[in-house]
């Protein structure tokens, strides 16, 4: 199975480019839920440990269904698929123009939530990504949390659900990953508890701190929990999707303005938004991805751990 890895503003994208599970054909959502029903052990086998860790997305390359799209991606983790994801498009674009399959310009990608456009700068590694609307669905939700006390977010939705916290109450910095770990399970587990959901029952699986940036010149900085218990690397594009929309929503940042988003590790992502058809907002995230290897995977059936190692 040949992959190929990249990273964007830190944040690890492995994508598939051949030897993946037949899904069939159809809508590429349905697709995608028969990937997480089906081939989970796939998809565990690809990101974790030992061939990965478990901070990797995983992006399935699919033929594209419409002659206007580059590609057609199903992204995904080590428990289930990914309706988006902002940092793993970025890696796509440079993992396809270093496939030499696109050069800059305006791309298309299919996703599982709809068509994606996709800018690549001139110098192959920044690309900007038109995401799909975005939207603040509750405002000022305060959860008890154990072994905390009381924290107040919104709920919004960003290509996925977020949680986020306006002031962090541990500093947001790379020595404190493991305390701001323990505090963004504990919210989640919080709102499961409270029973505290996105449209439709969905699971608020991502926990978005916000905090001062250390960079002057950025606006913002962030830690953000992902499904797995990784932390995001980057800034996060659904991430700083969602907080488009708060922003937007409290009249904080007006449409085309940039806001810079720092990320636990001080890389930045710039981003804006415009008014969206449904109330909400269409984020264009910037950021800057490199590969950093052409590889082929090995799946020995005498291997015990064949399809990764799980806590
Ligand atoms: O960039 O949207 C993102 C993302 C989601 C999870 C990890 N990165």
């Amino acid at each position: 199975m040949r992959v190929i890895d990249s990273h964007t503003a830190g944040e690890p994208t492995r994508v598939v480019v051949d030897g993946g599970p037949d899904l069939g054909s159809g809508p590429l959502a349905a697709r995608a839920a028969r990937l997480e029903a089906e081939h989970i052990d796939f998809c565990a086998s690809v990101v974790l440990e030992p061939r990965g860790h478990d901070a990797i997305i995983g992006a399935l390359l699919l033929p594209p269904s419409r002659p206007d799209c580059a590609a057609a991606v199903i992204f995904f983790n080590n428990l289930r698929n990914l309706g988006m994801c902002g940092h793993a498009t970025i890696g796509l674009a440079v993992t396809l123009a270093h496939m030499g399959r696109i050069g800059p310009g305006q791309h298309r990608f299919e996703t599982p939530v709809g068509i994606v456009e996709v800018r690549l700068h001139e110098d192959g590694h920044t690309a900007s990504v038109v995401n799909i609307e975005s939207y603040r669905l509750h405002k000022d939700v305060t959860v008890e949390v154990e072994g905390h006390g009381p924290v107040t977010g919104d709920v919004a939705w960003g290509g996925n659900w977020f949680f986020l916290v306006k002031d962090s109450p541990i500093a947001l910095k790379a020595a404190n990953i493991r305390p701001l770990t323990d505090l963004t399970l504990r919210i989640r587990k919080a709102l499961e508890t409270a029973g505290i959901t996105g449209a439709d029952g969905a699971w608020i699986d991502h926990i978005e701190l916000f905090g001062p940036p250390e960079d002057p010149a950025a606006n913002s900085r962030n830690f953000v929990l992902c499904p797995g218990g990784a932390y995001d690397r980057s800034p996060c594009g659904t991430g700083c999707s969602a907080k488009l929309a708060c922003l937007a929503a409290e009249g904080d940042l007006a449409p085309g303005e940039e806001w810079v988003q720092e990320s636990v590790i001080g890389s930045t992502y710039r981003i804006s938004y415009r008014p969206g058809e449904n109330g909400g907002v269409i984020p264009t995230i910037t950021g800057q991805a490199f590969v950093t290897s052409d590889a082929h995977l090995i799946f020995d059936p005498a291997d015990p751990y064949r399809t990764g190692i799980r806590s």
